[in-house]
């Protein structure tokens, strides 16, 4: 199927995009050689390119559209909103409907004692407003030494200044002189990279105890908070053992620092459950959350904040942050419409008891195949990781196995995003079981080819 373009607007597209459009995390000499894939239109878990070609879309954009894509109810919500009041702000004792109502939705899904919203317009913003309200909050409280923000090793927090720095990628920190000061960083519990000859539980006490140590470095009295993934998402699908949650959960109870849960990725029902947080059991002062929200039809993001948090900031004065587009009334209504849809079609909990099971029990019959060391997965998140070696865990290296098993999964119809070596999947929560089968078999005809060409 990798046929040439044969629709002329494929290449008109191109070059604009080869003459004037800067995407986010792209090679842009690479760009403008091949030019990118145009995505015109989609349905379902259905993608349609420019050339005609439908892909089985099994990122669900970009971890975004839990209800799948092509749901007029978003469009109409959207339209109406834009007809009654398409803008106004919500600084300076304004408010409107749609984000109120939103604020009050939230509260009730949220975990419980966590029931006030900052909304921003993205999950970078929404992490950015984290770290300005922690350490506006410790200051608040006469501790404004508190203003170390401690986070992981290839966890991912977003694209600012600060989320960038939050995030533990070196390829970001390289580029533009970060991470920012006040933030340190500790390994991930990723056992198949790194847990060497430790057992999965014995590594993830060791990765849960790197925080404490870190804590005892830093010193009690200058840390902030603790920013986590429950799941890392963009560093490659990383479930973590599951002795890892108990002991950090041990950890953050013997010192006095914020807990924060990054469920920009895991919220809005990707573990089966509405927040990460709820399924691992965990209890976060704040929760910064994107992409389900609105299941990605317009951009919203936000920091659920805990009332513990909130009684703090309530007598502190103005707290001196907010964008333009903080509450924006038509993503507001979106996400409203988007949220109903979630709980009056049940999704979640079909999720939780019939797809995330199928799709995993699918996902597991590839750990036979011979380029495959591991199969992991967790609700509707999957990772499967492509090894030389299954019982060493060694690489292919320097073949880019990834990059050359994600072009043929785009090129058989099917959307896998590849983290080194690491294929992942995050498709939308409604897949039926039957587009589940189709994901797992063109997932294991592409691992095929991609053995072939590595044995070639
Ligand atoms: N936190 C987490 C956990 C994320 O996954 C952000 C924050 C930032 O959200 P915004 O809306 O500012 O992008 C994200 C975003 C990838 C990939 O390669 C993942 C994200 C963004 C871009 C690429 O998987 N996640």
């Amino acid at each position: 199927m990798t046929t040439p373009n044969t629709n002329p607007q494929t290449q008109q597209w191109q070059a604009m995009s080869r003459d004037h459009h800067l995407a986010p995390f792209s090679d842009y000499q690479q760009l403008s050689d091949t030019g990118p894939r145009i995505i015109t239109n989609a349905d379902g878990v259905y993608l349609w390119d420019s050339e005609g070609n439908k892909i089985l879309d099994g990122m669900a954009g970009l971890w975004c559209v839990a209800i799948g894509y092509g749901r007029d109810e978003l469009a109409d919500a959207a339209s109406k909103q834009m007809k009654q009041l398409p803008f106004y702000n919500t600084f300076f004792m304004t408010a409107h409907p749609p984000v109120l109502e939103l604020a009050k939705t939230i509260a009730e899904i949220a975990p419980e004692g966590m029931n006030h919203v900052f909304f921003t317009g993205s999950g970078s913003e929404g992490n950015d407003t984290m770290l300005r309200m922690v350490r506006h909050y410790w200051a608040l409280k006469g501790q404004p030494n508190k203003k170390v923000i401690i986070s992981r090793i290839n966890g991912y927090h977003g694209s600012t200044v600060a989320g960038a720095s939050l995030g533990g990628m070196q390829g970001m920190h390289e580029q533009g002189d970060l991470p920012i000061p006040g933030i340190v960083h500790i390994p991930q519990p990723y056992w198949f990279g790194e847990g060497g000859d430790m057992s999965p539980e014995q590594f993830g006490i060791w990765a849960a105890e790197q925080l404490e140590k870190k804590i005892l470095e830093v010193g009690e009295a200058n840390v902030a908070a603790f920013i986590a993934e429950p799941i890392q998402g963009a560093g490659g699908v990383i479930i973590p053992p599951d002795s890892y949650w108990p002991k950090i959960r041990e950890i953050l109870a013997k010192y006095d620092i914020l807990f924060v849960a990054d469920e920009v990725i895991c919220g809005f029902g990707r573990t089966g459950e509405w927040f990460g947080s709820d399924y691992y059991g965990n209890k976060p002062d704040l929760m910064t959350i994107a992409k389900g929200l609105t299941s990605g039809y317009i951009p919203m993001g936000g920091l659920i904040v805990s009332d513990k948090i909130f009684e703090v900031l309530k007598p502190g004065g103005d707290f001196n942050h907010g964008f333009t587009y903080s509450g924006h009334p038509v993503a507001a209504a979106v996400a409203l419409e988007n949220i109903r849809i979630l709980r009056d079609e049940k999704i979640i909990e079909r999720v939780r008891e019939e797809t995330a099971p199928y799709l995993q029990k699918r996902l597991r019959e590839l750990a036979d195949h011979p380029l495959v060391g591991e199969v992991r997965g967790l609700g509707m998140l999957g990772a499967i990781e492509l090894v030389k070696n299954k019982s060493s865990r060694t690489r292919y290296t320097d073949k880019g196995a990834g990059m050359i098993c994600r072009a043929h999964c785009f090129n058989n119809g099917l959307i896998m995003r590849a983290v080194g070596d690491t294929m992942i999947i995050a498709p939308p929560l409604v897949i039926s079981k039957s587009e589940i089968d189709e994901l797992v078999t063109k997932a294991r005809l592409c691992l095929d080819l991609t053995l072939q060409d590595l044995q070639a």
